[in-house]
């Protein structure tokens, strides 16, 4: 059963459950709504970097942080296509662009956008972008193009949000999510842990995305990749022991979202995601850069696949199942 009427004291519950017993309640619900040992691995573009007027404290492609990030045009849909095939190739599944804007606007960069998830769609890939804020019409457009999912991450509680951010609200960001499902695009919502917000805004910002009226299809959870200029570089590693926690109770209130290991990996041993996938994370990013900072490259992942016996989730599987059960193949 699929809840979305979750309580925030259940939730906190839930998510100070003495570890392995936690570990151990993920695990039997992932299990019980999906299929073992499968990882969905996406691959992130950064298809124009740096320069972003935002003020997120967490990101190096703000323009108002030293971060030595290199501001860059739009990429060419070549260039892009290119690289996807290159993604596809190495196993990918999903393709997500990156665009360091406030929001989008109606001109020729947003047409070379759409352009770009089509070229993409047709190459079989689930296509993803995030380029900040949307409107209705604009995200309709992106759906009529083919894109797949959106990424549009709450990043912490309503209530922490104004510490990291001012230059936009939290209903700011709800609003972009209503859009993209009204446009029929699936939704990519998620977090990040060590932004110095408590345990409580952890719980708050779990509240909000499990009882929305759909659950995002992903939800990923990102450790801070502390950057220097940004006004978080100090902040304190992020526990890998959190992440757990974070993941497994996410996989309880959203059993068949795919919850997303995301940025962080760099930093963790092959034990320490080994036991993040036995908490329910069911996803990655894959390649060697996330948007600007590093990430293990595909080589180093096929061996930890190998190691743990993973294997990676096949493009519109969702879908496939959906149809399969409806008896139309
Ligand atoms: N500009 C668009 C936006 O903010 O929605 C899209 C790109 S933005 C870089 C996408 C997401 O990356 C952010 O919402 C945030 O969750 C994540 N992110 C950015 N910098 C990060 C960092 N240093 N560590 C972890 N996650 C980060
Ligand atoms: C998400 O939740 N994490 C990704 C993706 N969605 C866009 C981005 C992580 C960015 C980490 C910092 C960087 O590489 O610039
Ligand atoms: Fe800009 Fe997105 Fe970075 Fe915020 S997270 S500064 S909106 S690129």
């Amino acid at each position: 059963m699929i809840r979305k009427d979750w309580t925030i004291e259940e939730i906190n519950d839930i998510y100070n459950t003495p570890l392995l017993d936690l570990i151990y309640q993920a695990a039997k619900v992932h299990r019980e709504h999906n299929e073992t040992g499968e990882v969905q691995v996406c691959t992130l573009l950064s298809i124009k970097t740096g320069g972003c007027p935002e003020d997120c404290a967490y990101c190096p492609q703000a323009a108002r942080y030293n971060t030595g990030v290199n501001v860059q045009a739009l990429m060419k849909k070549e260039e892009v296509l290119d690289y996807a095939a290159k993604a596809k190739a190495a196993g990918s599944t999903r393709f997500c662009m990156g665009a360091a804007w406030r929001e989008v606007r109606d001109n020729k960069d947003f047409d070379r956008v759409l352009d770009m998830v089509k070229g993409v769609n047709e190459m079989g890939m689930e296509v993803c972008c995030t380029l900040g804020m949307l409107n209705e019409e604009q995200a309709k457009k992106l759906a009529d193009a083919g894109l797949y999912a959106y990424n549009h991450n709450l990043d912490t509680s309503s209530e922490y949000y104004n510490e990291i951010i001012s230059t936009r609200t939290y209903h700011d960001r709800l609003s972009t999510l209503d859009n993209v499902r009204k446009a029929g695009v699936t939704v990519c919502c998620g977090g990040i842990i060590g932004l110095g917000e408590t345990h409580a805004d952890r719980i708050k910002m779990l509240y909000t995305l499990s009882t929305m009226p759909e659950h995002p299809e992903s939800v990923p959870i990102n450790a801070l990749v502390r950057v220097k200029g940004t006004p978080l570089e100090n902040n304190p590693k992020v526990d890998t022991w959190d992440m757990v926690r974070m993941i497994a109770t996410a996989r309880i209130l959203m059993p068949r979202t795919m919850v997303r290991l995301s940025a962080g990996r760099a930093e963790m041993s092959q034990a320490e995601q080994a036991l993040c996938f036995m908490a329910g994370a069911n996803s990655i990013f894959a390649g060697e850069k996330l948007l600007t900072t590093p990430n293990p490259s595909f080589e180093e992942d096929n061996i930890m696949f190998e190691l743990l016996g993973l294997k990676p989730r096949e493009a519109f599987k969702t879908e496939k199942e959906l149809a399969e059960a409806a008896g139309i193949s």
